[in-house]
């Protein structure tokens, strides 16, 4: 088993997707805290302009976004499987649902002024500040987070849902988690956490005791390694990538060892560049230099992100 270095920090949402993750393949692994607001030089050193967290790194090969560090896992562990047929499609598509709909639903409601008091009590009043004008600035043109009582309104109907899927089920699509659960249980985790909030997952009594059972499956065995130890790792390693899906598939008329750029659709949209050494039907990789790396392979999944063409 390579070894796998998982970047996040401790509250975020999509961290804690990659966490339990991690634990459902029962994995080893070492744990880099990034900052949970720009600068964050050593991350991006690794990943030449991406920001969001977490990112997977295994040697020269750094993995964006959960929805690919999934299939990266899944490569190296396939049982017990984030993907079991027949469901996988719609085990991927309720994941995909989550993690945008149901996520923005779920920050919208905790970002509310009693959340906000809360995550960050005891910090200082300008950590609060830092970090909700670093969020202001993440969204590009994107339209602005929804109200907080629309919010409340739609995670309701969203829980009675979900409820109504657990009402014959242990886990959302059958007897075990597939990759809709763990998607489903980040967003819910965050609200959980909040004493002044949490109160409105009362209204689903069946998905707090199917929150019980996703919490009890853990994160794994880790330790803690420095971000200096991980760029070392970095530069130890040649890339070597752990996807198996390989053909090359053409959307954008970019042949491959063009310079490019690609960045998220919506939410973080610092652009990573280099050369495509890669653009299959589920993913792009993007070829890097850097004196604090060596030559990595950055991957990015092609559902949500954006390749261009970059000047030369
Ligand atoms: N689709 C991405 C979403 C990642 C994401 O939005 N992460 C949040 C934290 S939960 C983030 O990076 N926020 C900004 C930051 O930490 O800089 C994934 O699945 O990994």
């Amino acid at each position: 088993m390579p070894e796998l270095i998982l970047h996040h920090y401790a509250m975020s949402p999509f961290a804690e997707k990659a966490r339990l993750m991690l634990g459902g393949k029962k994995l080893a692994w070492q744990s880099v805290i990034v900052p949970p607001v720009m600068p964050k030089p050593d991350l991006v050193a690794l990943t030449g302009g991406y920001r969001r967290v977490p990112v997977l790194q295994v040697g020269a090969d750094v993995y964006c976004d959960t929805a690919l560090i999934a299939d990266v896992l899944e490569h190296l562990q396939p049982e017990p499987t984030f993907f079991p047929e027949p469901e996988k499609g719609l085990a991927r598509t309720l994941a995909q649902w989550a993690d945008t709909t149901l996520f923005a639903a779920a920050m919208a409601y905790s970002f509310q002024p009693q959340g906000v008091a809360e995550i960050f009590a005891g910090a200082p009043p300008e950590t609060a500040q830092a970090f909700l004008a670093d969020r202001a600035g993440m969204y590009g043109n994107q339209p602005p987070r929804m109200h907080p009582s629309d919010a409340a309104g739609a995670l309701r109907s969203y829980l009675r849902r979900l409820s109504d899927m657990l009402d014959d089920r242990t886990f959302l699509l059958g007897s075990q988690p597939c990759i809709a659960d763990f998607s489903v249980y980040h967003c819910l985790w965050f609200v959980r956490r909040l004493r002044a909030l949490h109160g409105v997952l009362n209204v689903a009594p069946a998905v707090l005791d199917w929150m019980d059972r996703m919490q009890g499956i853990g994160h794994g065995s880790f330790r803690k390694i420095t971000a200096a130890d991980a760029l070392a790792a970095a530069r130890a390693a040649q890339p070597h990538t752990l996807l198996s899906d390989s053909t090359f598939q053409d959307d954008h008329g970019i042949a491959l060892g063009s310079p490019v750029r690609v960045r998220a659709e919506s939410f973080g949209l610092e652009e990573t560049h280099g050369r495509l050494v890669a653009a299959t039907r589920t993913h792009y990789t993007v070829a890097r230099d850097s004196e604090a790396t060596g030559l990595v392979h950055v991957h990015f999944p092609r559902l949500g992100y954006a390749l261009r063409k970059a000047e030369g």
